[in-house]
This record gives C-alpha cells, structure tokens and sequence, in this order.
C-alpha cells in the first residue's frame, strides 16, 4: 500500500520511511505528491491539527494520506511547547538556540526536569475512514544538549541516559513516539486489510 505524507518536516519523512517501508508501506511526499500545502494549523491539540493536515492533503491528491502532528511537552513549563512545539522560541529560530532557551527556562523554573514526546497520527483513507493512533515517549530534559542525529528538540530529550540524537535511527524508532503510533497504525491497517 502506498500513502501520501502530508508534511513539510524532512526529519518526519526520513522517520516514517524508515519505520513503514520495511512493513511494506510506501511512502510519498506530499510534495512528491504534487501538494505544495501549509494548512493553519489552529487546533487545539495534536488530534485537531493531524486531521487538519491529514484532510488538506487528502482533498488536494484523493489519495490515502497520513499527518503526524507531535511535539514536546515539559512538565516544569506547564506542557509547553506542546502544540505549539515547532513555533516556541520563533518558527525561524535555529534548533540550536530553541534547545539552549528551553533547557535554561527549565534549569530557571527550579523543577523537575521530565517531559514527553507525544505524536498523534491521522491517516485518512476516505472521508468516512479515518484511523487515529497516538503514542507517547517518557524521558528528561538534559543539562545540555547532545548527539548529532535525528531533529528538532532530540539533543535535550534523554531516555535512559541517552538524547534522542545520540541513537540511531532504529533505536530511536523503537521507543520514539512515533515509532509507538506508527505501529499501532499498521496494526489497524493490517487489520483492516484481513477483513476486506
Ligand atoms: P508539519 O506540520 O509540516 O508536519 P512541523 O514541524 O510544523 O511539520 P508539527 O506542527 O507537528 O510539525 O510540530 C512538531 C514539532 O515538534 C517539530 O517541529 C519539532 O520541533 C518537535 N518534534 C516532534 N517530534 C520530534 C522528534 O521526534 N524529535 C525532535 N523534535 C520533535
């Protein structure tokens, strides 16, 4: 089966790729797709805005289509950046200088220093088949950032000793909040495909 990715985020494509394609899920750019879309993504939380991008992208191309919308949610900010995980600090502000301000806001506010990934996936079949799944990583925002893999906030996001940018692509998979939705994705599309 083949789905259209309705994303603008390269370190989202390299990830649904490489966690898809092996279970035999093609994966097309919205861009490859011939979209050229950036719906405002005024939801208020994860599941809103998935749709959002999800239904843009599949009333533009007719094909089925998966969005991921995600983000970082730290308990000593109140869940911030959260939604608003990508415009925190400024959309145009390099990761680098976003993962210092972050790591300094929580070293200011004096509590603990646990935080979540959260992805939520909405992949649209038809108008009246859409499939939602979500998944969540636990972890810590570090002293300092660390590692040179992955994107986005992954150098301040330890589990288990480790940032998100010092794994590798599958170890990162295995645990990420993407990986936990992606696999109950296919699982529901596996089960869907049984039935028919
Ligand atoms: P699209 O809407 O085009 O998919 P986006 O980057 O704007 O791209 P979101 O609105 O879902 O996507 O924002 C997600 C942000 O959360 C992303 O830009 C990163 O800052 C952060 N984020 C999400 N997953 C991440 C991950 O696995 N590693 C690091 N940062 C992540």
């Amino acid at each position: 089966m083949k789905l259209v990715l309705a994303t603008n985020n390269q370190g989202k494509v390299r990830e649904f790729a490489r966690i898809l394609e092996p279970l035999g899920i093609e994966v097309m750019t919205q861009k490859e797709a011939g979209v050229h879309l950036s719906p405002e993504e005024n939801g208020k939380t994860f599941a809103e805005n998935a749709r959002i991008k999800a239904l843009a992208v599949y009333r533009a191309t007719g094909l089925p289509t998966v969005a991921d919308d995600s983000g970082l949610c730290v308990d000593a900010l109140d869940g911030e950046p959260g939604v608003y995980s990508a415009r925190y600090y400024g959309e145009e502000t390099p990761y680098e200088e976003k993962n210092r301000r972050l790591i300094e806001a929580v070293n200011a506010s004096g509590k603990a220093r646990t935080a979540r990934f959260v992805a939520h996936i909405t992949c649209v079949l038809s108008e009246e088949q859409i499939l939602d799944c979500e998944g969540v990583c636990e972890g810590q925002i570090g002293h300092a950032p660390a590692g040179d893999g992955g994107f986005g906030y992954d150098p301040i996001f330890y589990v288990g000793g480790k940032s998100f940018a010092q794994l590798d692509g599958q170890e990162k998979d295995a645990i990420s909040h993407r990986g936990k939705a992606l696999q109950k994705l296919y699982e529901q599309l596996d089960a869907l495909t049984k039935n028919q």
